[in-house]
């Protein structure tokens, strides 16, 4: 008999590739989409088309901080497994708006607990917990045992949502998992994290659509990996004979700056002909060094990351080369007009 999953954040990147792997696996998926002025489901339209019609893949509207849909939710779908994904996940952002970050993060992900503790047990819950949490002021390699010390309300809110995951699991004997989830990107990552903005200015700029970028601070460092990879991590996290905490990553770090030099050079560009800073893009306080030690989740899970660096760069790169041959022919048309400076 098919599994059926119950999946928070359905059309964000991690929503995309969490749910496009299960459907083909003949899981049931059930999304919650939150009710805005203009449709927001783009990322998903083609698993929209695809398994709606057969029923396989059900949206519902639903917000995490409306406890009550989520209770209702969790009763009528008698899910196998959750994952919650849904958050306000831009850590710059989450400076500008604190108190919406943290409700979300906190009382969203408490509402899923327990609405699971008093509907069945025996459902699997997937917290999306960060690396962020760690706060990266250490050059360390980081594990499930290294200390948290959260730089930005985005992370302290994590935290909280990881703490009461571990509490769930140890006070009720539920199935309740953090997967620790170092920076992973994708053709479909939002267009305001680092590495999409420079891919997307990539692409723009090599078409003449765009004359500059400009980042906040290059010297920042992440462990990079590809969302596609992550996600198989989650389900295998569930699937596993006990919950428990687990980081994912690849084991490298790369600046930003890095991240921006290798992406020009496919293209064979020069990034310090195109990549101009300024403080605004610089955060309160920052996150300067990330890197994770995964050999838990390969040892006891399987899991190894499957993307390299370089692929990951060449990959979104090469998705935002295709945007942008679009976007000129749209653009040539008058269709569309050319967009706003991103604020993040
Ligand atoms: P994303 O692209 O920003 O997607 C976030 C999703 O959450 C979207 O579907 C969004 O809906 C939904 N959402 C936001 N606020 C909500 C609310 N109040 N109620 C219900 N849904 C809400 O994020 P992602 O990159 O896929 O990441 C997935 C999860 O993993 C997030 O929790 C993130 O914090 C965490 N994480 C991500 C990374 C990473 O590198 N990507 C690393 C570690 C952890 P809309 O589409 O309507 O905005
Ligand atoms: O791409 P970012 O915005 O991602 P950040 O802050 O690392 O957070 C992402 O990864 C976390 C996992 O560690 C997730 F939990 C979180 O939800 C999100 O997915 O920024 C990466 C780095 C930062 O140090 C930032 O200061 O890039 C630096 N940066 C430099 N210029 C910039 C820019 N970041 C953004 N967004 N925009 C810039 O212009």
């Amino acid at each position: 008999m098919s599994k059926t999953a119950f999946i928070t954040g359905i059309t964000g990147q991690d929503g995309y590739y969490l749910s496009k792997f299960l459907l083909e696996n003949e899981y049931i998926v059930h999304g919650t989409i939150r009710r805005s002025s203009s449709i927001n489901t783009d990322r998903i339209d083609d698993l929209i088309s695809e398994y709606k019609p057969k029923q396989q893949l059900i949206l519902h509207y639903s917000d995490l901080l409306d406890s009550a849909s989520i209770f209702n939710l969790i009763n009528y779908v008698e899910p196998d497994e959750v994952y919650n994904l849904a958050a306000q996940s831009h850590v710059a952002v989450s400076f500008q708006n604190p108190i919406f970050t943290t409700q979300v993060g906190t009382l969203g992900s408490t509402s899923i607990l327990e609405a699971i503790r008093r509907a069945d047990k025996n459902i699997k819950y997937y917290q999306a917990s960060s690396s962020e949490m760690y706060g990266g002021s250490s050059r360390e390699m980081l594990s499930e045992t290294s200390l948290f010390d959260p730089k930005s309300p985005y992370a302290a809110s994590k935290v909280f949502a990881h703490n009461m995951t571990k509490l769930y699991r140890e006070s009720y004997d539920l199935f309740c998992t953090n997967g620790i989830l170092f920076n992973h990107e994708s053709p479909l990552r939002g267009e305001t994290f680092v590495t999409r903005k420079i891919t997307k200015a990539v692409g723009r700029i090599y078409y003449n659509l765009q004359k500059n970028l400009t980042l906040g601070n290059l010297e920042a460092s992440r462990d990079w990996g590809f969302a596609g990879d992550y996600t198989k991590a989650m389900w295998k996290m569930l699937q596993n004979s006990k919950a428990d905490d687990f980081v994912i990553a690849t084991g490298k770090s790369y600046t930003v700056k890095e991240f921006a030099k290798k992406a020009f050079e496919v293209v064979n560009l020069n990034w310090e002909d195109f990549v101009v800073t300024d403080k605004k893009y610089f955060r309160p306080n920052e996150v300067d060094y990330l890197l994770g030690d995964y050999s838990k989740a390969k040892k006891e899970l399987d899991w190894v990351p499957s993307t390299s660096f370089d692929d990951l760069v060449k990959m979104m790169v090469e998705s935002d080369i295709n945007n942008a041959e679009k976007e000129k022919v749209l653009m040539k048309k008058g269709l569309i007009k050319p967009t706003w400076e991103n604020p993040a």
